[in-house]
């Protein structure tokens, strides 16, 4: 409170003194504490994503305008690990899990872990474009067997699984 007095105060000094040029300067500085301060509490309120601490696997989405599929369709890995899911063909694609077969104490950690722009609850970004991607952290989620499956294809059984071990 009394350093951000300060700061209005000081602020206030120098437009009164200056014209013109000085306003802009004054302006943006007197006003970085608070601004700094926002951004950081929203993260945490969405709950944080875990970064992944072993190996990243590769994964292709791969359409051919009869089949589309995840390759490899079936994965094993560690709890920690991630997966890069790639386009290869006939975007767009996605990865989404069905929020009705995840445990509900696995949810909140797995919606954090699956990147910027999700369509919704467990369903990653579009990728439009050949050459796109996605990383999923599977850092703080629990052993088990998840399936998988890509949004814009899902009725022609564009899916897969991701088991994940200790
Ligand atoms: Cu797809």
């Amino acid at each position: 409170m009394r350093f951000l007095g300060v700061a209005l105060v000081s602020s206030a000094v120098v437009l009164g003194a200056c014209v013109g040029g000085a306003k802009q300067d004054a302006t943006p500085a007197a006003a970085s504490t608070p601004a700094a301060a926002a951004p950081a509490a929203a993260p945490a309120a969405a709950g944080t994503a875990l970064p992944i601490t072993g190996k990243t696997w590769e994964v292709k989405m791969v359409g051919d305008g009869n089949a589309y599929k995840f390759v490899p369709a079936d994965l094993t890995i560690r709890a920690g690990d991630g997966i890069k899911f790639t386009v290869v063909s006939i975007p767009p694609h996605n990865v989404a899990f069905d929020p009705a077969l995840v445990p509900a104490d696995v949810k909140g950690q797995l919606d954090a872990n699956m990147g910027p722009n999700k369509l919704g609850e467990l369903s990653s970004a579009l990728l439009l474009n050949i050459g796109d991607a996605v990383t999923i952290s599977f850092a703080g989620i629990k052993p088990g067997k998840y399936e998988i499956h890509c949004t814009p294809h899902l009725a022609m059984n564009m899916k897969g699984t991701v088991t994940v071990t200790p």
